[in-house]
């Protein structure tokens, strides 16, 4: 799989970097497959981090993703997933090598800026979720 899913954070969007991480993330090779600006429900930010459903900044975490819009994109590129990954940096933007986005942008290691698929099949699930049919029927 060669795409990927990204979500700009509250946090980023309400301090308009969103034209700074989009330029970045072009610069990096990758390019725009689709994107939204979208405001989550508490339902939505639920399923979407259900898997942390049991950890202890899960309600935190929710909070945050519902305080403002979020920008959620699949952006695509050879080894998509991974490379985003990279270009992200660490989920701890202190730990975050320098000129990733998590680096530059990130406040704390919950409101750090951007979201990125951790996985080909989390990708897929996370794209459709935001862009529900990108894949086609097939
Ligand atoms: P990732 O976004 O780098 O894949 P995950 O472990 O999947 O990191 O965590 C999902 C999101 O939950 C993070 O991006 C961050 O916003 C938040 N988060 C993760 N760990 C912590 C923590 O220890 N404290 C507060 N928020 C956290
Ligand atoms: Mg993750």
């Amino acid at each position: 799989m060669d795409h990927t899913l990204g979500i700009i954070k509250p946090n980023s969007v309400a301090s308009g970097h969103t034209g700074k991480i989009l330029s970045l993330l072009e610069e990096s090779g990758f390019s725009l497959e689709a994107i939204r600006l979208v405001q989550l429900s508490r339902a939505d930010a639920e399923n979407f981090y259900a898997v942390h459903r049991e950890r202890p900044f899960y309600q935190s975490l929710v909070n945050f993703m519902t305080s403002g819009s979020v920008v959620p994109m699949v952006l695509q590129g050879e080894n998509a997933v991974q490379k985003f990954r990279q270009v992200i940096g660490d989920t701890d933007p202190n730990q975050a090598e320098e000129g990733t986005v998590r680096k530059l942008y990130g406040e704390s290691k919950e409101r750090n800026t951007i979201h990125g698929s951790d996985s080909d099949e989390n990708a897929r699930i996370e794209i459709e979720f935001f862009f529900p049919g990108f894949f086609g029927s097939t």
